[in-house]
């Protein structure tokens, strides 16, 4: 009888952030690299574009134009999925058909004026305007009365559905607690309760003494690839402070936080020499005005590439009616990852 081997045998996996259990086979991955690696031709974009909504000075689709900005730029999401103006009111019909009304903001955030940057190309200097700006809007969004929640967010890449290249996220800013952040909150607070200590900050511990998942470090920072990983490059930030939110970075903390948000992301445009598509948010306490003593600040990247630059990892399947599923480790990836530092 063999031993029971993370690295050889199929097993799940607990993320005691969601509750979730996710399925690894590394069997099936002995050689994650067995796909090709092909060059993508670098696209050429051009520093203004006079056709693009977030170029400075351009029109947008509500007709107004945007400021000639010289760094960042955040403005009302035009199409807005969430309104600050909805009435309150509710549907329902016995337990079974329910419906709440729901107040929201939503913005849309440019990092830069330039049309041809990503957050990897940029100077740290200028990411660390984008963090103050994050700073700024989740103190302001969230001082808001019917803000419970802010989420700040980048799909990046067309094939994350990102409807433009210039470089910019978004924030949604909301009554109610979703359902990612809603889990986050019960477990880190279930786990403070007990414990009297921070989830994340004792996960923290155990990944800096195993080292095996740990991909980038600096003296407030931390990279690594998470134990319960689903996506084959997944990764989280996390502050080695216990913060909460990012109103209580001090401006060490958002220098390093923009180094850390820099190298990772030239790190991925490493992996298959592609501009690495991703989703990225940050998760920290909900603004409902309770305290949270448990929850730790922390930054998820969720990128879809698994084999090269256009083979991308499909959640279907298996992964739709059961639970998430992965071939190479999480530990593997890392280890690929951190090559690329
Ligand atoms: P995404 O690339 O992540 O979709 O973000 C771009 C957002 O920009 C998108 O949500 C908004 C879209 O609604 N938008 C405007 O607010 N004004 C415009 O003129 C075009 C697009
Ligand atoms: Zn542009």
């Amino acid at each position: 009888m063999t031993t029971f081997d993370l690295a050889e045998h199929p097993h799940r996996r607990y993320n005691p952030l969601s509750g979730e259990w996710i399925l690894v086979s590394p069997h099936r991955a002995k050689r994650p690299w067995q796909g090709q690696e092909e060059e993508m031709p670098k696209e050429n974009r051009p520093e203004y574009d006079p056709t693009c909504y977030l170029c400075p000075t351009n029109e947008r689709a509500n007709g107004e134009h945007n400021p000639d900005y010289k760094s960042t730029y955040a403005f009302d999401n035009d199409f807005a999925a969430l309104q600050p103006g909805t009435p309150a009111g509710a549907f329902t019909r016995g337990s079974l058909l329910r419906a709440e009304s729901e107040r929201g903001i939503c913005k849309v955030v440019c990092f830069s004026p330039r049309h041809d940057l990503t957050l990897s190309d940029m100077a740290v200097e200028d990411i660390r305007k984008v963090v103050d700006l994050w700073q700024q809007e989740y103190e302001e969004l969230g001082m808001l009365d019917f803000v419970n929640h802010v989420q700040i967010f980048e799909n990046k890449g067309q094939v994350m559905g990102a409807s433009n290249p210039h470089p910019h996220g978004q924030i949604w800013a909301q009554s109610s607690i979703p359902a990612g952040p809603a889990k986050e909150t019960q477990h880190q607070a279930a786990y403070y309760k007990k414990n009297q200590r921070s989830l994340l900050q004792d996960y923290l511990e155990i990944e800096l003494e195993e080292k095996t998942r740990i991909i980038y470090e600096n003296h407030l920072f931390v990279v690594l690839v998470p134990f319960w990983a689903v996506w084959p490059f997944e990764t989280m930030i996390l502050p080695r402070r216990h913060l909460q939110h990012i109103g209580q970075m001090d401006d060490a903390d958002k220098n390093a936080f923009a180094e850390a948000i820099r190298q990772l992301t030239m790190a991925y445009d490493r992996v298959f020499n592609v501009s690495f598509p991703y989703s990225a948010g940050i998760h920290q306490s909900p603004t409902d005005g309770q305290e949270h003593p448990g929850w730790h600040l922390h930054m998820h990247f969720y990128p879809p590439l698994l084999r090269s630059a256009t083979v991308k990892k499909f959640m279907v399947g298996y992964e739709m009616m059961g639970d998430p599923q992965r071939d190479i480790t999480p530990e593997t990836s890392a280890e690929r990852l951190r090559s690329l530092f």
